[in-house]
């Protein structure tokens, strides 16, 4: 099959142009100007023509940060693969890289065949796996250079949840001199875990026990000293580093005084720590705040982290947006901490949103149209080992393309949202642009507000080394 996009504007992490794209099966072939020759014939000669005046045609998002199915807190994200897939897609999200887990005492290749046995056949769009090591030793390091060569080639590693994930500094240094020889990436949830605990028991203790005080306790400065720490093993190990989920402006401080003198440290922000505040969303009347827990936190609205995170995206200091998308519905789940923040479950749903909410940067001019798709998709396939197959509008490169409204403004709300969990934490607010039609390897899958989609058609993606590095 033949299909010929039409009258848009192609954008690409360099710029836009009015441009036509030509795709037989699931490659892009072809990138022409409008009405030269050979487009013509093209257009003529094409199964399915798109017609996509006045939309943005943009390479599909690429989401290297969600959680379906996570076993967490005595409970499990309410995504699977198959509905937050399916989420993802009508996001404009067409790949996203999971995680398999290894927790303390079990077999790294035992893990992550049993991941890949649950996702097999369920994913609207294709996927790949990040491996979290929870427990450093002999043998899963050696089975981290097998996974390499079997295209995981980033590993997560936590400074936090002591006990459950994470691991100390001299398993950390390890786990890097790893990777450092193995040409794989380090990622690093960096928050210090056991001094968390201290100012959580402590709050309890005096009955503060509401979902705010999850904000609270987790400081800024644990942020921005597990930030730095890891920096410095990262440096001590050979190792590249790149941090997830930055919320706080102190964290992203050490990741600019890092890249500042050339180190291969990189780091990712999600639309949360954009858009979210303490007192406004993690503070909100009853246990409403509920929706806003995450780790890292939402930070203050009284300091700057908004624009300064915002800042960073632009300057490179935050190269990627992911969502860390980890969806627990009100009811039964972040309920279980009702009396005791503590037991909340960590996360929010948002796959479907990440593409909206950074468009909404652009329009309020805090980046341009290039940053936005260099942001969600070519960067974060560029850091993962994805691209060029991922992340850009190119021949040769899968034809996971998004046709975008930039002039259709809408409102989000769990009455409109694909993602399987009872309540959305971006209700009420009206985003610019909306995700109009949705290619996955040439397939549509979204088009006029119809899922055309199905579970299985994304395929497992094996992939390279990561080409961002320094
Ligand atoms: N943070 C979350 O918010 N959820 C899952 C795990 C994590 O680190
Ligand atoms: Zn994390
Ligand atoms: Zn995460």
């Amino acid at each position: 099959m033949t299909t010929f996009i039409k009258g848009g504007t192609v954008i690409t992490s360099t710029g836009a142009d009015l441009n036509e794209v030509l795709i037989d099966g699931e490659t892009i072939i072809a990138v022409l100007s409008p009405g030269c020759d050979v487009a013509q014939s093209a257009e003529a000669g094409a199964e399915r023509v798109i017609d996509a005046t006045g939309r943005y045609v943009i390479p599909g998002g690429v989401d290297v940060h969600t959680h379906m199915a996570l076993p967490f807190g005595g409970t499990v994200a309410s995504d699977d693969f198959e509905s937050g897939t399916r989420a993802a897609a009508w996001g404009g999200t067409t790949t996203i890289v999971d995680f398999a887990t290894q927790a303390f005492g079990q077999d790294v290749r035992e893990c992550y065949d049993a991941r890949l046995a649950e996702a097999q056949g369920q994913c609207a769009i294709d996927y790949g796996f990040h491996m979290i090591i929870g427990d450093v030793n002999d043998a899963s390091l050696k089975e981290m250079d097998l996974l390499v060569n079997e295209g995981v080639t980033s590993f997560k590693l936590f400074m936090a949840y002591p006990g459950v994930f994470l691991s100390d500094d001299g398993q950390i240094l390890r786990a890097m001199q790893q990777v450092a020889s193995n040409g794989g990436l380090l990622m690093m949830h960096a928050e210090n875990g056991l001094a968390i605990d201290v100012l959580a028991q402590q709050a309890y203790e005096r009955g503060e026990t509401s979902p705010v005080n999850h904000g609270y306790v987790r400081r800024a400065e644990f942020e921005s000293e597990a930030t730095h720490r890891a920096i410095q093993l990262a440096k001590v190990g050979a190792a590249p580093l790149y941090i997830v989920h930055l919320s706080a402006s102190e964290a992203l401080e050490q990741v600019a005084i890092a890249r500042n003198k050339g180190a291969n440290v990189f780091a990712e922000t999600c639309p949360q720590y954009l858009y979210f505040n303490l007192e406004d969303h993690l503070g909100k009347e009853g246990f409403e705040g509920a929706k806003y827990v995450c780790s890292t936190p939402i930070r203050t609205k009284h300091e700057h982290h908004h624009q300064d995170l915002w800042t960073g995206l632009r300057t490179n200091d935050l190269s990627v947006v992911s969502t860390d998308h980890c969806p627990f519905c009100m009811k039964e789940q972040k309920e279980l901490g009702i009396d005791d923040f503590r037991a909340i479950p960590n996360g929010i749903g948002g796959v479907e949103h990440r593409m909206d909410m950074i468009y909404q940067g652009v329009t309020q001019g805090q980046i341009g149209l290039a940053r936005w798709v260099e942001l969600c998709s070519t960067t974060p396939a560029r850091m993962m080992g994805l691209y060029p197959k991922k992340g850009v509008i190119q021949p040769g490169s899968d034809a996971d393309i998004v046709l975008y409204n930039p002039n259709h403004e809408w409102t989000i709300s769990v009455e409109n949202h694909h993602m399987n969990i009872d309540h959305s934490a971006y209700e009420g607010i009206t985003v610019p642009g909306k995700v109009e039609t949705v290619l996955s390897r040439g397939r549509v899958i979204v088009e006029d507000g119809e899922y055309l989609g199905s579970k299985g058609h994304g395929q497992l993606v094996r992939r390279g080394l990561s080409s961002y590095l320094i």
